[in-house]
């Protein structure tokens, strides 16, 4: 089995594990600013995937909650420190051995995770983590295969904000504007901005690109049809689209 000649010193982009043992499932991380569109690039490629198994992971399922005593509005929900990263990378770890996995309820009306209450994630042969801080540990971006960061212009990042958070998270226009002038909009610049530098794909526009959308789902479909290959030929070399036995 021959494919197109190899470039000589070319790189294979995608590190899978050794032929002989299971195959890791593809992760890709998509970030970027708060309301930039991430869940909807998500959802996007999750359907382009179409019969793949797909699952996706969202960060905000991460938080550690409100802390005893303290009013929402004096609280830094997009600090580093509100974030249970270590939680995130044992289930991450857990998903590459394709094992299920248990993961927290959030509930952004009462900032806190609903106790007593997780839903299980089956396993998966792409997992999809999202979240404005998903690019932030350094273990957690280690194991991602491709990272996406959503680039979104903040103005339609914040009316986006205020019409989702008014609808579906319990919070008046006030409250939202408050947050994003006290906490948002520095934490993007100090800690979700600096992540860009991270990413292999800036996409802006978020769900509305659809060309750049449908390169990642192909790209994707690509390295998981390769995967299939090397089960087959476990001396196959991989690189780009190229192959050989
Ligand atoms: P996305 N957030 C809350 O408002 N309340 C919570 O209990 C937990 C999080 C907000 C958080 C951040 N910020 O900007 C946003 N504040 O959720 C991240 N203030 O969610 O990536 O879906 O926009
Ligand atoms: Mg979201």
């Amino acid at each position: 089995l021959v494919g197109r000649p190899l470039l000589p010193g070319a790189i294979s982009a995608a590190v899978f594990d050794a032929p002989d043992g299971p195959v890791e499932p593809f992760i890709i991380g998509v970030s970027g600013a708060s309301a930039s569109g991430k869940t909807t690039v998500c959802d996007n490629i999750i359907d382009g995937l179409g019969d793949h198994r797909c699952v996706s992971v969202s960060l905000d399922w991460f938080y550690h909650g409100l802390p005893p005593g303290t009013s929402p509005a004096a609280y830094n929900f997009d600090h580093p420190n509100a974030f249970d990263f270590a939680a995130l990378r044992e289930t991450l770890s857990r998903m590459r051995a394709h094992t299920p996995v248990e993961v927290p309820v959030y509930d952004f009306a009462t900032h806190s995770r609903v106790s007593g209450r997780t839903v299980v994630l089956p396993a998966a042969d792409v997992v999809i983590v999202e979240g404005i801080l998903a690019f932030y540990d350094p273990a957690i971006r280690a194991l991602m295969h491709m990272k996406v960061f959503v680039d979104e212009d903040a103005d339609v990042c914040l009316s986006r904000r205020i019409r989702r958070d008014v609808a579906t998270r319990g919070r008046s226009v006030e409250s939202v504007l408050d947050q994003y002038g006290l906490y948002v909009k520095p934490a993007f610049e100090n800690y979700i901005l600096p992540t860009k530098r991270y990413a292999d794909i800036i996409l802006p526009r978020g769900g509305d690109n659809h060309v750049a959308i449908d390169l990642i789902i192909k790209h994707i479909a690509l390295k998981l049809r390769q995967v299939d290959l090397r089960k087959i030929h476990p001396n196959l070399v991989l690189l780009g689209d190229s192959y050989q036995v």
